[in-house]
């Protein structure tokens, strides 16, 4: 077993059985044109968790760790889109409208790819999301499963939703989770501190939270 520091307590892992989870990295969310900035947003909040997320998967990729990336977005259709989603907020662009980045939210335009500092490589899982949760909807469970998993590292964006709703299922479906607190990133700072608080609350609600120093050290 690995150890790394975390809150509320030491997280121990098997490496074996560990997977990083690399959440929502794409340009609709942290370049301007996309779902983002639609959503009236500054995106250049999100940037601080690119570099440390980008060490601890490089880092990840030579210890040999599962490594999944996930996307939110729809079909061109938005058949998988419900229409509380589409029109909440009442925003001028909404998901499907053509945007800098092409249809906004949409599978296979350039806005829902992920950026390239942290594109996936051969051999490493995408699983595909119409929601905000990545056990939504997908395979993802299974994936894990089939593959003896058993210990998350989450980083992501945004925080408090697609990361937070992740975490929280992963919860219930009894995986022991880390959530690297400079790896996840949030338009809104309060939030941000909110949801790692709730993680680590009542000792470990959800799970831990630490950082991509300590992490790597654990893997080193
Ligand atoms: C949002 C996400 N914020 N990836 N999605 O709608 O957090």
């Amino acid at each position: 077993m690995l150890v790394t520091q975390a809150k509320p307590y030491n997280f121990q892992y098997n490496p074996q059985e560990t997977a990083l989870l690399v959440i929502d990295f794409q340009r609709d969310f942290l370049y301007r044109g996309g779902f983002g900035e639609s959503l009236g947003n500054d995106v250049s909040l999100l940037q601080r968790a690119v570099e440390p997320t980008k060490r601890v998967l490089e880092a990840s990729r030579n210890y040999g760790l599962s490594i999944f990336h996930v996307r939110e977005g729809h079909k061109p259709d938005l058949s998988d889109c419900p229409i509380s989603k589409r029109i909440r907020g009442n925003f001028e662009k909404k998901i499907g409208d053509i945007g800098p980045m092409g249809g906004i939210l949409i599978r296979g335009e350039y806005g829902h790819g992920i950026i390239d500092e942290l594109a996936p490589i051969d051999g490493e899982m995408i699983i595909d999301k119409p929601g905000k949760s990545a056990f939504t909807m997908t395979n993802l469970d299974e994936e894990l499963d089939c593959r003896g998993i058993k210990y998350l590292i989450f980083t992501g964006v945004t925080t408090e939703v697609c990361t937070l709703t992740t975490v929280a299922q992963a919860n219930d479906y009894g995986y022991e989770v880390l959530t690297l607190e400079d790896c996840v990133g949030s338009y809104k700072p309060d939030l941000h501190d909110s949801a790692l608080k709730m993680i680590t609350s009542q000792n470990g609600i959800f799970g831990w939270v630490g950082n991509s120093e300590d992490f790597l050290k654990s893997l080193r």
